[in-house]
C-alpha cells in the first residue's frame, strides 16, 4: 500500500509533466497502480486507518503523485456531499473534459494537495459543473457530468495529469478576490 513518503512532493519534475496516454488491456502493472490509488483514498478516508498509517486524507490521487506519468487518477468523493451532488468513485483513466459550464465555483477553503506540503491560502476559480469522457480500468468508455465539490476534485485531478497545480489558479496579488458570478462551496 502507499504511505505518505510515496507520495511525491512539489518541486519533482513528474507533477509538471504532462503524462502519457494509457493503453488497453491494462498492463499488470497499470492494473496495480489503479488498485493501489484507489486502496490508498479508501484506507485514507478512514479515520482509524488513517491515523494508524499516518496518511493525510484524500479525495482524489492521480498517477504522477506517485511517481507515474500517466493519464489515470482514482476520484472517490466523501459520503457527506450535499444530496443533489451525485457521488463518485472510478479509476478515470486518459480523461477529456469535454464540456464546462460558464458558471464558476471555489472552495471557501481554498484547496490543498497530498503533493503540497504547505498550506496555500486562495480561491481556486473553476468550472461549477463539467462532463468528463473517461475509460474504466475494462477499457468501458463513460461520459460523466459532475457539479459542485466533485466537479472541482476530478477538475484538480486532471489538472494532475496535466502538470498543473492547484495554486497555479490563484490570483498572486489578490488570492481571496471575489467575482460577483462565482459561487462558493463550503
Ligand atoms: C481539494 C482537495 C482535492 C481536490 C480538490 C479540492 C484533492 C486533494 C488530494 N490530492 O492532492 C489529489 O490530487
Ligand atoms: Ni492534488
Amino acid at each position: 500500500m502507499y504511505l505518505m513518503k510515496d507520495i511525491t512532493r512539489d518541486g519533482n519534475p513528474v507533477l509538471r509533466k504532462q503524462a502519457e496516454k494509457v493503453q488497453f488491456p491494462l498492463s499488470k502493472e497499470d492494473r496495480e497502480l489503479a488498485d493501489k490509488m484507489m486502496e490508498y483514498l479508501e484506507i485514507s478516508q478512514d479515520p482509524e486507518l488513517c491515523e494508524k498509517y499516518q496518511l493525510r486524507a484524500g479525495v482524489g490521487l492521480a498517477a504522477p503523485q506517485v511517481g507515474e506519468s500517466k493519464l489515470m487518477a482514482a476520484v472517490l468523493t466523501p459520503p457527506e456531499g450535499d444530496e443533489t451532488e451525485s457521488p463518485f468513485k472510478d479509476i478515470i483513466i486518459n480523461p477529456v473534459i469535454i464540456s464546462n459550464s460558464v458558471q464558476q465555483a471555489a472552495l471557501s477553503v481554498g484547496e490543498g494537495c497530498l503533493s503540497v506540503d504547505k498550506d496555500i491560502e486562495g480561491y481556486v476559480p473553476r468550472s461549477d459543473r463539467v462532463t468528463v469522457r473517461y475509460q474504466d480500468v475494462n477499457g468501458e468508455e463513460h461520459t460523466v457530468r459532475l457539479k459542485h465539490y466533485p466537479a472541482i476534485i476530478i477538475q484538480h485531478e486532471i489538472d494532475h495529469l496535466h502538470g498543473t497545480l492547484f495554486y497555479d489558479h490563484i490570483d498572486k496579488e489578490n488570492p481571496f478576490s471575489r467575482t460577483s458570478d462565482e459561487i462558493f462551496i463550503d
